[in-house]
């Protein structure tokens, strides 16, 4: 499966965030906790080469709790200060502040010394779309000031949120990069509603997504589909994913005539289960 998205708005915002960086003092890159590697975008380090950055694992609530513990460590290794967070609860977002003032603890001190204690420290908000961004920020700033909503592509230009008089908050619309290398980071994208469901094969996806949940979350998938047992997978076993999403089909009754199920319409369910975290807390690739 090939997935391709890279929509103008998204060249316009990559050369916005490129004229912008220069006005900020750090960048807070959002990523996806369920998928933290397939969320990060590879231009932001070029993009934003020399600013402090803080990286928000966003999304916990639906990410599996261990797996979260795991990237949090993995990210710190790498240097990064990091923040975990459930934009949408509230849960983390009351950190942020803090978390920047630490982040930037040198050049406040020197803002200080040279008498401009009371300068606004400016933080740009990037992730790809649908992560939370605009949600976080609303939190962060205890109003509802960013436009949010359930689909890729809410946020279309760029905003500056005053949170308090010490601190402005940049949000920008996400963006991805134009060609994805690795086919299960193209797949992991679909999966978590990063892209467009109207560019994808909802039943490919929903084949992959249950050959996964299947191998990591098997429990999950019984209790989820009222399944005693899982189909048995062989080695290299393409239709595993197929069998599986046949299975529970059947369970719920998705029937077409002749007795088949409607792997299509069970596809979708499961898409949607997930994304609604119906299913139970997922992480889809954990640290080497
Ligand atoms: N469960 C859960 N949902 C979240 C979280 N953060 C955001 N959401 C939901 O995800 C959807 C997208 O949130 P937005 O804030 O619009 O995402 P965005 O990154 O600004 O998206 P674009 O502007 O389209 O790039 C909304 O329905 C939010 O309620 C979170 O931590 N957990
Ligand atoms: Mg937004």
């Amino acid at each position: 499966m090939n997935i391709q998205w890279y929509p103008g708005h998204m060249t316009k915002t990559r050369r916005m965030i490129a004229e912008q960086i220069k006005n900020v003092d750090a960048v807070c890159e959002i990523l996806d906790a369920r998928i933290p590697i397939s969320s990060r975008n590879p231009d932001v380090d070029e993009l934003t080469a020399g600013k402090p950055r803080l990286v928000v694992l966003n999304r916990v609530d639906q990410a599996d709790p261990e797996a979260t513990k795991q990237w949090a460590a993995y990210f710190r290794a790498k240097g990064y200060a990091v923040l975990e967070s459930d934009a949408r609860g509230g849960q983390g977002t009351a950190k942020f502040a803090g978390a920047v003032r630490e982040l930037l603890a040198d050049k406040l001190k020197a803002y200080a010394e040279k008498g401009m204690a009371g300068r606004v420290v400016r933080v740009m908000i990037l992730g790809i779309p649908n992560v939370g961004k605009s949600t976080f920020i609303n939190k962060v700033a205890g109003r509802k000031t960013a436009k949010t909503e359930d689909r890729p592509g809410v946020t279309r230009s760029k905003q500056w949120v005053p949170i308090d008089k010490g601190l402005e908050l940049l949000d920008t619309p996400g963006i991805l990069w134009p060609k994805f290398e690795d086919q299960s980071v193209g797949l992991n994208l679909a999966y978590t509603g990063a892209v467009k469901d109207d560019i994808l094969d909802t039943e490919t996806l929903g084949c992959h997504l249950m050959a996964y949940l299947g191998d990591k979350y098997p429990e999950a998938l019984k209790t989820g589909y009222k399944l005693a047992s899982l189909p048995e997978r062989e080695e290299n076993d393409i239709a595993y994913g197929y069998r599986l999403l046949e299975a529970a089909g059947r369970k719920r009754g998705f029937l077409v005539s002749g007795g088949e199920v409607d792997t299509e319409r069970m596809a979708k369910i499961l898409l949607d289960e997930f994304r609604a975290g119906k299913l139970g807390r997922f992480t889809l690739e954990l640290p080497e």
